[in-house]
């Protein structure tokens, strides 16, 4: 009974903020939200598919077109935060089965299926704001030691 948590748990940790082992609706919203932002670089509230590649992982691009598909609800070729949140709520509603508001328990080990091919993952996350920096320049900020 150890092992409650499923694979991804990166990206679980990434929604459950406070680290209870539970991802409240509220929660799992707000880290959306923070997803949100970190796409749209140009911060008009509308993910382009450039911007969204951008920061996408790297084996996630072939899943653009999939992604895309299924959010840009008036397939205007583009996302926009009302668009991403409907997503996101479809999300947490296929997450949380017995709708009690909070992804818990057995209802974690969806996460990984849910957000197989999701730009909110673990590794979409807090990385440098460098799309404008040339490539290759070592600029790590010292704080993330990690591999990767
Ligand atoms: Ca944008
Ligand atoms: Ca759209
Ligand atoms: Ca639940």
């Amino acid at each position: 009974m150890t092992g409650g948590l499923p694979r991804e748990d990166e990206t679980l940790k990434q929604y459950d903020v406070n680290g209870d082992g539970k991802v409240t609706r509220t929660e799992f919203l707000a880290a959306r939200r923070l997803c949100f932002v970190r796409y749209d670089a140009n911060e008009d509230a509308v993910l382009a598919p450039a911007e969204i590649r951008r920061r996408l992982p790297g084996r996630l691009t072939e899943e653009l077109g999939v992604m895309m598909a299924r959010m840009d609800r008036d397939q205007d070729g583009e996302v926009s935060r009302e668009e991403f949140d409907h997503n996101s709520d479809r999300l947490f509603q296929f997450l949380d089965t017995n709708g009690d508001e909070v992804v818990a328990g057995m209802e974690l080990s969806l996460f990984g299926t849910a957000l197989h091919a999701d730009l909110c993952q673990a590794s979409c996350g807090p990385q440098s704001n460098d799309a404008t920096k040339p490539p290759g320049a070592p600029r790590k900020p010292a704080s993330r030691s990690g591999p990767s």
